[in-house]
């Protein structure tokens, strides 16, 4: 069995994969030092049984078996962690790993291969996160950074602006402008008090400032989505995450993305595997990675 690692910013998930598919599945909450991490690996992995291989898709940027926070305020101690060793001694069997966003991208690449070789991934969560397929093939760089849209800068402030700069040193970022984090963030300086995204969206209806904060965030995606469509000529933008899923967040996207010159648009599509697209795209390239 192949067991897969979704190591994200504030949860860590895990399922045992068989004939490409998820039979059972755990979760447990992000840890934010190595020893507490460790051990939330060792709970959330036990399935009773040793995997053959372990396939991760983990935030940050992966660079020679380490892991490495972009955002360092998500996870501090991720400054060249080495995971792949880490997981290989615990597991004592070979360890795949991508970016948690890449391996999304590839999940979601698969069902809609016959008709879309070029792709843009974006996952809305903790933080923004993302990943390209360029003429079929996954993008991972040779830094492990590629797709990391959610460090482009954007021309869109929050709406709590000024803040402190993004936790990778620049100001203006769409993850602090359209991350789980950065609507809290903008929730609790415009509604005065402290919420997660599934509240604020459950505001809108009967609150303007919940409204114009996420409609804020969906501009801001739609910039850096045109932006990647003038880069790289990609034909569909795939939008995951809990943010990205959360109501209409995706039909707002569409919405701005329509106030777009028309050369500037392109198909914007849910995530069809759901949470589950980095689970399944780790898993599916692990197998590939196994020949
Ligand atoms: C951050 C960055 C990306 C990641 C993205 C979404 C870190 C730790 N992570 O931009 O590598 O893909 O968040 O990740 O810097 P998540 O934590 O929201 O799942
Ligand atoms: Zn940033």
């Amino acid at each position: 069995m192949i067991l897969a690692l979704d190591i994200g910013g504030s949860k860590i998930s895990a399922a045992r994969i068989e004939d490409g598919g998820i039979v059972e599945r755990h979760q447990v909450p992000m840890r934010y030092n190595e020893e507490a991490f460790l051990e939330a690996v060792r709970e959330v992995a036990d399935f009773g049984r040793p995997p053959e291989r372990v396939a991760v898709a983990a935030t940050g940027f992966l660079h020679d078996g380490k892991v490495f926070s972009v955002n360092i305020n998500t996870i501090p101690f991720w400054k060249g962690f080495p995971l792949q060793a880490v997981l290989r001694r615990q597991f004592a069997c070979p360890v795949v790993m991508l970016n948690d966003a890449q391996a999304a991208a590839w999940g979601e690449y698969l069902p809609r291969r016959d008709r879309v070789n070029n792709l843009l991934f974006i996952t809305l969560s903790t933080g923004v996160g993302g990943g390209l397929i360029c003429d079929g093939q996954l993008r991972t760089g040779p830094h492990g950074l590629a797709g990391h849209i959610g460090h482009a800068s954007v021309s869109i402030p929050p709406l709590d602006a000024p803040v402190p700069p993004c936790g990778c040193g620049r100001p203006d970022c769409l993850e602090h402008v359209a991350s789980g984090t950065a609507l809290a963030r903008q929730a609790q300086a415009l509604l005065g008090k402290p919420m997660d995204s599934r509240e604020l969206f459950s505001r809108i209806p009967q609150d303007e400032r919940a409204a114009a904060i996420v409609d804020n965030a969906a501009r801001a995606v739609a910039q850096a989505i045109a932006n990647c469509l003038m880069l790289m000529d990609v034909e569909e933008a795939v939008i995951g995450g809990s943010v990205g899923l959360a109501a209409d967040m995706i039909e707002r996207i569409r919405r701005e993305l329509d106030g777009l010159p028309a050369l500037f648009r392109l198909p914007v599509s849910r995530a069809i595997a759901g949470a589950d697209a980095g689970l399944l795209g780790a898993a599916d390239w692990a197998l590939r990675a196994a020949g």
